[in-house]
């Protein structure tokens, strides 16, 4: 092959441009340095709660706890079929995120792993139990189970089991908050596994283009089934994937619900101001395997045992509250009560009746036809 006579022309070295240390943007792009939150957020990084929003915090990241490994309990006495994916280990993002709602407005949209998000409303652990088991008075009637919870009420849509298709629904939410006027915001959650799906991508466009009010979330629990975030992306940094498209990130520590909801303000602050969509990444960890059935080989005993010693959301603000005059009596009678409650769901979530068969033609189409 005929070799071209000119050499390629060498391109003077160029200086490696200095990047922020904050938002680790090149320092040549003002305008996304300009874009980021991250600045606005270390300024102040853990949320200013009162001893009581701390306590209220606890009891529903506690509530979280113990529902989920009641459903364990049930699912290996094989009165939960299907699929069962438990949020032990992440109760701080649902609390930290979902206690800054305007509940009235804002609309809420996550994955499979969903009984936290549910609980953090404050829905009863009866109804939730109940579907969970299949029962006729569970929240979704007994036809959705674990992965397919509902709750129009509250303006929560589910519970998705196609990964990443809620960030598009999401989209869609957020759209219906714009069209409508109705000052809401949408709270699109997902996974690290997600965050490597195309549609995430097509929805970021979509939405940094119409200005969509809306905070995706990536819930980076390290693992998507058996697969780490290292050997599944090429950018681990997930808050940074939004920069393509124009859309500010945020790194935040989601095994702190104060550091979460501070997180939390800034972002919700940004959509309702009308500045568009915000990308915030929570770095957590799943205590659990992906869903029941996962024995969790590929990682050692050693590092679980590392994040529930040194990292657990639960225990770390149980520290916060004994510095701040709460007695480990005060705390163990609100596990007593938690325990007691989830109990009492599981009861009735036992001894409710299955939906009739009729129920298996209702709920299929919005109208009849
Ligand atoms: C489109 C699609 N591809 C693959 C699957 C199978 N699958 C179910 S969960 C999962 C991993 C997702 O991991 P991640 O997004 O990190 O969420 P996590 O389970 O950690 O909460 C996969 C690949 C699926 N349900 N949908
Ligand atoms: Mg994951």
């Amino acid at each position: 092959m005929a070799k071209s006579a000119k050499p390629a022309a060498r391109k003077a070295p160029q200086k490696k441009p200095k990047s922020d240390p904050v938002s680790n943007a090149p320092a040549d792009d003002l305008d996304f340095i300009l874009h980021s939150l991250q600045e606005e957020f270390e300024q102040a990084k853990r949320f200013n709660a009162s001893q009581e929003q701390m306590l209220q915090f606890y009891e529903q990241m506690l509530l979280i706890r113990r529902f989920e490994e009641k459903a364990g309990q049930l699912y290996g006495l094989g009165l939960i079929g299907g699929f069962c994916h438990l949020y032990i280990g992440q109760e701080a993002v649902a609390i930290g995120l979902q206690s800054a709602l305007d509940g009235d407005k804002d609309s809420v949209i996550t994955g499979y792993r969903d009984h936290g998000h549910m609980l953090a409303y404050g829905i009863d652990p009866k109804v939730i139990m109940a579907e969970l088991t299949g029962r006729e008075a569970g929240i979704s009637k007994g036809k959705g189970g674990s992965m397919h919870m509902f709750s129009t009420e509250h303006k929560f849509y589910g519970g998705h089991g196609i990964v990443g298709a809620q960030v598009a629904l999401g989209g869609g939410l957020a759209l219906a908050h714009q069209y409508n006027e109705d000052g809401g915001l949408c709270l699109a959650y997902f996974g690290d596994g997600a965050a490597n799906q195309g549609q995430v991508y097509e929805t970021f466009n979509m939405a940094a283009l119409w200005n969509l009010p809306i905070v995706f979330v990536v819930e980076d629990n390290q693992y998507a089934m058996g697969t780490s975030t290292k050997r599944g992306s090429a950018e681990t940094r997930f808050y940074r994937r939004g920069t393509a498209f124009r859309i500010p990130g945020m790194e935040v520590n989601g095994m702190d619900v104060l550091e979460v909801r501070a997180a939390a303000e800034v972002a919700f602050k940004h959509v309702r101001e009308g500045k568009g969509p915000v990308l915030m990444e929570c770095n957590t960890y799943r205590y659990r395997g992906h869903s029941m059935s996962d024995p969790a080989k590929y990682r050692t005993r050693e590092e679980v045992q590392d994040q529930r010693d040194h990292h657990d959301p639960i225990e770390g603000l149980k520290k916060t509250l004994i510095e701040g005059g709460k007695t480990e009596e005060d705390l163990k009678a609100i596990d007593k009560a938690i325990r007691a409650r989830v109990a009492q769901a599981a009861d009735f979530a036992e001894n409710s009746p299955e939906p009739p068969p009729p129920e298996l033609y209702t709920d299929v189409l919005v109208e009849n036809h």
